[in-house]
């Protein structure tokens, strides 16, 4: 029987319903107009009712205009859904609006009404503050709220910290580089570092676990306190302290004297996995390791470096990106440890837009900005026709940029720019442009961008058909995920694996920061298998180069070198290694 005709519920309509809803409930936070709202939740509840997958009737052709309370507007946004899975509107509110704030609509109870109120009336914007404002009691004065409302709310915001509390690693970035320099200042403070998941480069964290030596730690707390983006404090000691900043995230911050630095540093950089292996080869050697230090007996005889900790236990210096308990303590044992790749080793970036298609700035603009990092070459990789959303390119629009980017490489614009698309792999494995256009282009980056909810088998035969292409270059953000918003796609990466090693394809490691695509695990069996990774910012702005750095920490996760990332590579051999599979 057609997917479109049961009269049971159909999955896809229901996914693309909680789109509208959660737009309408943005809305609503954002205080839009009342009819604009109603609109979004008639949308959701009518596909939710309706029959037919909407995507089977706009295969068919039908006009979704025609069914009650859709405009073409609203007719527009369901096509939108169908065709990228998400929709512009969706994103821009995501942008607006505080992460946090969008947190608060997941706390049971708590619809958009009431988050507002909250809002509005005491100023409550992340979890952290309306944890803090349950348990001050100020909930309960507000209408339509009361004592068991609030006790209710306090129990399941505690619950809901762990998972829903995790912020990008990107985001966290800007303000943890802020509170570093702060912490610098401090009178008598002399080392100062951001350890835990932060410094292992995990694409997010929970919180922030600072450490700083001192021989004074009430002056630095102190000092610390006094940080003027600190929304409260949540503990205080005489050698920590524990805050949270406006917007919501957590910091720990831990004084210890000199020559407990190294042992802090690495307790506090964990992981927790880590640190228990490091302990216990301490203790076969008749050995304490805590965060004061290394210590036979009472004599402490480690701890003032990190190295002098490892060096206690038999080991080289494993870089924190590495400390996962996945290997690490055998391969630091054995003496074959990677050296991992670094930022400086990236030779170029091969996924970028400009203003041609979603992107907001120029070719010129795209192509300096990549040259003021360093960089010798960088793709231009618009979207192709099929993400209309985009405004992306058919033959004719791709072939004037081919012109326009040989003129400049001829002006010697500092940086070669390569010729490339990010083409659309259709739902059968197809690509979205003719090969008589792919064979102009330097680079064919080949992305999903619509179906995504194919089955496993159907999503792995589409992504090899996409690689077997004479074209294909990369892969581009692999699995599909959106960090918070979307579960990678299901297929078999191991087989995508074998063949891109066979054909000679590259898997691309994207590096914006709700994507982190490919996973640090999947880094590594790439390279295990011998694929190649691309690092790339998929930049849509000359500050998205910035992205890369957090390319690289991934990378360094996957246990990636220089010389297992295609990027490193000057572009000569880049050359060779595209042409290699046409
Ligand atoms: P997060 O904050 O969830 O992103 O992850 P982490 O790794 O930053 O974890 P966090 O903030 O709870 O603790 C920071 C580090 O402190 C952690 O990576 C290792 C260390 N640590 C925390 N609790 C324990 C423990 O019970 N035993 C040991 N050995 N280390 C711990
Ligand atoms: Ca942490
Ligand atoms: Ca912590």
């Amino acid at each position: 029987m057609a997917r479109g005709q049961t009269a049971s519920v159909n999955a896809r309509n229901l996914e693309i319903a909680n789109v509208f809803e959660e737009a309408a409930d943005l809305l609503e936070i954002e205080g839009e107009n009342p009819f604009r709202i109603r609109a979004y939740r008639n949308a959701a509840r009518l596909l939710r009712s309706l029959k037919r997958e909407v995507a089977d009737m706009i295969a068919a052709g039908e006009n979704l205009a025609e069914l009650p309370g859709i405009g073409e507007d609203l007719a527009g946004k369901i096509g939108e859904v169908v065709e990228s899975g998400s929709m512009e509107l969706l994103h821009r509110l995501h942008r607006q609006l505080p992460r946090s704030i969008v947190e608060l609509l997941r706390v049971p109870g708590l619809g958009p009404k009431r988050a507002k109120l909250l809002h509005d009336r005491l100023g409550i914007k992340s979890l952290a503050q309306l944890r803090a404002a349950a348990g001050a009691g100020k909930l309960r004065a507000l209408r339509g709220f009361g004592a068991k409302t609030e006790a209710k709310i306090l129990e399941s915001v505690a619950t809901q910290q762990t998972e829903s509390l995790r912020l990008l690693l990107a985001a966290a970035a800007p303000q943890a580089e802020a509170l570093l320099a702060y912490l610098r200042s401090a009178p008598g403070v002399k080392q100062v570092a951001i350890a835990g998941s932060y410094r292992r480069a995990r694409e997010t964290v929970g919180d922030l676990d600072l450490l700083a030596t001192s021989s004074r730690p009430e002056s630095v707390i102190q000092h610390f306190a006094d940080y003027d983006a600190i929304e409260h404090v949540l503990a205080s000691g005489g050698t920590r302290v524990t805050i949270v900043l406006r917007g919501g995230l957590q910091v720990d911050l831990r004084v210890v004297e000199d020559a407990s630095y190294g042992a802090a540093l690495h307790y506090f950089t964990g992981s927790k996995a880590h640190n228990i292996a490091i302990r216990r080869l301490g203790q076969q050697r008749g050995l304490k390791i805590n965060e004061y230090g290394v210590f036979r007996g009472d004599r402490r005889i480690a701890g003032d470096t990190e190295e002098s900790v490892f060096r206690a236990v038999d080991l080289p210096y494993i870089p924190p990106e590495l400390r996962e308990d996945r290997g690490e303590i055998e391969a630091a044992r054995m003496g074959k440890l990677p050296t991992l790749v670094k930022y400086d080793d990236l030779l170029g970036d091969l996924h970028c837009h400009t203003k041609a298609t979603d992107g907001h700035n120029s070719l010129q603009e795209m192509a300096a900005a990549a040259r003021d990092r360093g960089l010798t070459y960088v793709a231009i990789t618009e979207h192709s026709r099929r993400l209309a959303v985009a405004h992306g390119f058919d033959s004719r629009r791709l072939g004037r940029q081919i012109d326009e980017i040989d003129g400049l490489n001829e002006g010697r614009a500092g940086i070669t720019l390569l010729k490339g698309i990010e083409v659309d792999i259709l739902e059968d494995g197809g690509l979205d442009l003719p090969d008589r256009t792919l064979a102009q282009l330097d680079i064919v980056v080949g992305a999903i961008h619509s179906h995504f909810n194919l089955s496993p088998e159907r999503q792995t035969a589409r992504i090899l058909r996409a690689m077997e292409h004479p074209y294909f270059s990369i892969l581009a953000h692999p699995t599909g995920r959106l960090l918070g918003a979307r579960e990678a796609c299901a297929f078999d990466m191991e087989k995508v694996i074998r063949v891109a090693a066979d054909r000679g394809c590259f898997l691309e490691l994207n590096a914006q920061p709700d994507r982190m695509d490919l996973s640090d695990v999947y880094c590594q069996a790439a390279k295990s298998a011998g694929v190649l990774i691309s690092i790339d910012s998929d930049a849509h702005s000359t500050t998205d180069f910035d992205f890369l750095r957090f390319g690289i920490g991934q990378a360094r996760r996957g246990w990636l070198e220089k010389a297992d990332v295609l990027n490193t590579r000057p572009l000569k051999e880049l050359r060779a290694l595209l042409r290699r599979n046409m």
